[in-house]
């Protein structure tokens, strides 16, 4: 079985050269797009094999939904739902980087032991107080989020003044505290926290900032996969209508500094961010032509 260190390895050497791919695996009776698809293992491990196939980087696995409004998960449930999958994925690829979406320091405990090798907190390491402590002892890798607010709380009516300030300076306070946990400055990366206490005009503006959030220095992770505020761009169209409006908001992310897309659609996200990337990064196809 790979180390921490030797599966984090590839991602830290392709950051910059190319975009990452974050596929997700909600194993949910309730995500708002994937919800209810992988209940059982047999169809998890499908998904899985279909996502390495198309070139998933990482596998985010997730065992709360956190669209706006969702009931909390008692923490025992969560970790019936991500831990015993964790372990079969490790065993049956022992290469892939496996991330788990929780909140709760015991679910990143029990995950990172199964096998995973990144923590995703959409609360940026804030809702559970030893969340970082656990990071830090495993050497995994966290990806801190900004959220206003709770997924219960998140879309009422939330304002900012200048909302890229904002979400820069609460990420810096994230790092900060991160960094004073002991989490080395390589196994952390960043994320605006798209649709997580924003209407659709603070999506826009946050992801038309993300240069400014990119002078951080980290990593920026970015997910906009079928989210709301597509579906209101579009006149009101449902999750399965919004895989369009989700590449353009792929190729655009690219162009600003993103270096990781987390995404439902593994294998239109890889071509995208594939010609994405020949545009944009000098290591691409623009260099050889
Ligand atoms: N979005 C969702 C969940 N986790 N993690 C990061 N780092 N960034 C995101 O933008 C992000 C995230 C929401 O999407 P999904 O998991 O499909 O839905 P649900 O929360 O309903 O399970």
């Amino acid at each position: 079985m790979p180390t921490t260190t030797e599966r984090l390895r590839p991602l830290h050497e392709a950051i910059g050269q190319r975009t990452l791919v974050m596929g997700v695996l909600n194993a949910t009776p309730d995500s708002f797009y994937d919800g209810g698809r992988y209940a059982t293992l047999d169809a998890a491990l499908a998904r899985v094999e279909q996502m390495l196939a198309e070139g998933a980087d990482i596998l985010d696995i997730g065992g709360e939904s956190t669209r706006p409004g969702a009931e909390p998960v008692p923490e025992a449930e969560e970790i019936r739902r991500v831990v015993p999958l964790i372990e079969a994925l490790a065993a049956r690829y022992p290469e892939a980087v496996i991330s788990v979406d929780t909140t709760k320091s015991r679910v990143a405990h029990l995950a990172l032991q199964a096998g995973a090798s990144i923590v995703n907190d959409i609360s940026g390491a804030t809702f559970d107080p030893r969340m970082l402590e656990v990071v830090a002892q495993t050497g995994a890798l966290i990806v801190l989020m900004h959220i206003k607010g709770t997924p219960q709380t998140m879309q009422q009516n939330p304002t900012y003044d200048d909302v890229v300030a904002e979400v820069k300076e609460t990420l810096y306070v994230h790092v900060r505290r991160a960094l004073q946990a002991g989490i080395p400055f390589q196994h952390i990366w960043l994320d605006p926290g798209i649709g997580f206490g924003k209407t659709v005009q603070h999506n826009l503006e946050l992801l038309r900032g993300l240069p400014e959030l990119a002078t951080l220095g980290f990593p920026i992770l970015v997910g906009t996969s079928r989210k709301s505020f597509i579906g209101h761009l579009l006149g009101v169209l449902p999750p399965e209508e919004r895989l369009e409006g989700t590449l353009a908001t792929l190729a655009l992310a690219v162009a600003w500094g993103a270096d990781i897309v987390r995404v439902h659609d593994v294998k239109e996200a890889v071509r995208a961010v594939k010609v994405a990337d020949a545009l944009c990064r000098s290591s691409g196809i623009l260099q050889l032509g």
